[in-house]
């Protein structure tokens, strides 16, 4: 008789490690002046969402002090983020939005 092995092998396959490029987080950050309104359309045009999703968010931010609005590349978050603070800007309202690597 045998010793009880069987002959079964495993094969492992080695998985090469494939570099993906990082991702951030838009953060829109609260204050007390920006129009709750304002926030919401800024929310709307730029990030594409629905209104519902646009109104929760801003109230997250409002309530928490900051929310997390998407997660893009490096030059997408860059242009939402400039696209923002433009918008916010010309319309003289102190709305803050930046970004941050994501770990
Ligand atoms: N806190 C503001 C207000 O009470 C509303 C607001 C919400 C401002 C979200 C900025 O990112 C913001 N009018």
């Amino acid at each position: 008789p045998g010793d009880g092995d069987s002959d079964i092998s495993v094969v492992t396959k080695t998985r090469p490690k494939t570099a993906r490029p990082p991702l951030y987080k838009v953060l829109l950050l609260n204050d007390d002046y920006t129009p709750m309104e304002f926030v919401v359309i800024v929310l709307e045009k730029f990030f594409g969402i629905t209104h519902g999703q646009a109104v929760e968010i801003m109230l997250t931010v409002h309530k928490k002090g900051l929310a997390v609005v998407g997660v893009f590349s490096h030059e997408i978050a860059e242009t939402k983020v400039a696209q923002v603070m433009d918008f916010a800007r010309r319309h003289q309202h102190p709305l803050q939005c930046t970004m941050e690597k994501e770990e």
